[in-house]
């Protein structure tokens, strides 16, 4: 290998049973995890999203060019321009602007079971809005010249450990995406070679919320796993 600057591969070995109870602990910890779309207005402290967004930024990502940025937005008005353009867009993909839907009837089916719409309060009443930028250029320096590799897989990474640090901290999230959403770029004064990725809304769940059944219906191991 070539000679480059290392360090000791700092990782404490557990027991094998240890590792399978906390492996096990983990994973039933994440499971938890819902999805939510009512929000109450209660507060959260920013050292609990600085925290999760700290954790999302050592995610591994390709020749570790880092290619994400995390606008975080708690301004209210703000959030009503994201809230009025976000729905301007849904209106357009479900069809409640009268016109026809963008999006096709299978992908309305599809949606059918999760009871969403166009409307989307919650982008107002959460506390907190992470909008998640990917640099398609940039590397460390972020000069928007220099490839970036495997962007959409890093961001990917570096969105899931954000959703679960949130969760860590017991924060409800819900992973928005309007769609097309270039509007973001504009509200959060973001770059052109950066592409939104999406909306991470984040807070405390409304004390009437509810979650869809058919979210709590996951594909069982036997069926996502296969050993070889
Ligand atoms: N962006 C729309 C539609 C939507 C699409 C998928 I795929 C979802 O899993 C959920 C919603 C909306 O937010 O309503």
């Amino acid at each position: 290998m070539p000679e480059i600057e290392t360090l000791p591969y700092a990782l404490q070995r557990l027991p094998d049973d240890t590792a399978i109870a906390r492996a096990e602990s983990f994973s039933a910890k994440l499971k938890e995890r819902r999805t939510c779309r009512f929000f109450s207005d209660a507060p959260v402290p920013r050292l609990v999203i600085e925290a999760a967004i700290a954790a999302a930024g050592s995610a591994p990502s390709g020749a570790n060019h880092q290619p994400w940025h995390f606008a975080v937005i708690a301004s209210p008005d703000k959030k009503r321009a994201i809230r009025e353009a976000a729905e301007a867009e849904e209106r357009r993909f479900y069809g409640a602007d009268g016109a026809d839907p963008k999006a096709s009837g299978e992908w309305l089916d599809a949606l059918g079971p999760l009871g969403t719409d166009a409307d989307k309060p919650f982008l107002e009443t959460a506390p907190w809005l992470i909008v998640v930028f990917a640099q398609r250029k940039g590397g460390i320096a972020e000069d928007g010249e220099t490839q970036n590799y495997y962007v959409n897989e890093s961001v990917g990474i570096a969105c899931g450990m954000l959703l679960a640090t949130l969760h860590e901290a017991g924060i409800a999230t819900l992973t928005h995406t309007p769609s097309p959403m270039g509007f973001l770029r504009e509200v959060c004064a973001r770059p052109d070679w950066e592409k939104p990725v999406m909306i991470v809304v984040a807070g405390h769940p409304a004390s009437e919320a509810t979650v869809p059944a058919h979210a709590l219906v996951k594909k069982p191991l036997t069926q996502i796993a296969s050993w070889l």
